[in-house]
């Protein structure tokens, strides 16, 4: 397998996962500005929606969009309880999760990374964001993952995109229950070396 990644980008999520479930899996950088992987390839061949991450398994096909690529990672290695069992009830939780981050939380902060944007939406997007960190931060209670004692793939997407906090000038400070989880999951052994990798940190 090849993950194709952009640093700190939504493809984190699942090097973190490759990372936790120990799977064999090359990396390869895209520059999301010219559209070339670091082997000088054309992106678009290899994904023709043009962002990260896509997954190239071993039979050639290219697997994208990070909710899928997730649970695929996790459905090559069970017994690491990435994900629950597909088919059961908790599988549905996660993929709610999932879908929950991918359209709640990662696609209204993305555009905030777009340089020009207009303060009135920038206001708006925050108002939204807000709304949604309340229910997130209700949810989480005292539990230290989204599922509860186990850390899945759901974490490591929603770490991925709250970690954007920081750069997009979010702050994340009214809801001390997401900074204690930022925090928390940012020493976890497998994040780490998908940050250090990503050339994050040291
Ligand atoms: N629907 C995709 C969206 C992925 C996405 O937004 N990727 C961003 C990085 S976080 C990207 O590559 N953007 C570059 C572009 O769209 O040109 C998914 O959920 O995987």
């Amino acid at each position: 397998m090849k993950l194709y990644y952009s640093p700190s980008a939504c493809s984190m999520a699942p090097h973190i996962v490759l990372r936790q479930a120990e799977l064999d899996c090359d990396l390869e950088k895209v520059d999301l500005a010219t559209k070339r992987t670091s082997s000088g390839r054309d992106f678009a061949e290899i994904n023709p929606k043009g962002y990260v991450p896509a997954l190239e398994l071993d039979d050639g096909e290219i697997l994208t969009e990070a909710a899928v690529i997730l649970q695929y990672l996790a459905d090559r290695k069970p017994e690491t309880g990435l994900a629950p069992q597909a088919g059961t009830p908790a599988r549905y939780r996660l993929m709610e999760w999932l879908n929950f981050i991918a359209s709640e939380l990662h696609k209204q902060m993305g555009p905030l990374f777009k340089p020009g944007i207009v303060a009135e939406w920038r206001e708006n997007q925050l108002t939204l964001l807000g709304q949604r960190f309340d229910y997130l931060a209700g949810r989480l209670g005292s539990a230290p993952y989204l599922m509860g004692d186990r850390f899945t793939v759901a974490d490591a997407y929603l770490f991925t995109v709250l970690n954007w906090s920081p750069y997009l000038k979010i702050d994340l400070r009214p809801w001390p229950k997401l900074t204690d989880y930022l925090a928390r999951i940012a020493t976890l052994p497998a994040v780490r070396q998908a940050m250090r990798e990503e050339g994050l940190i040291t």
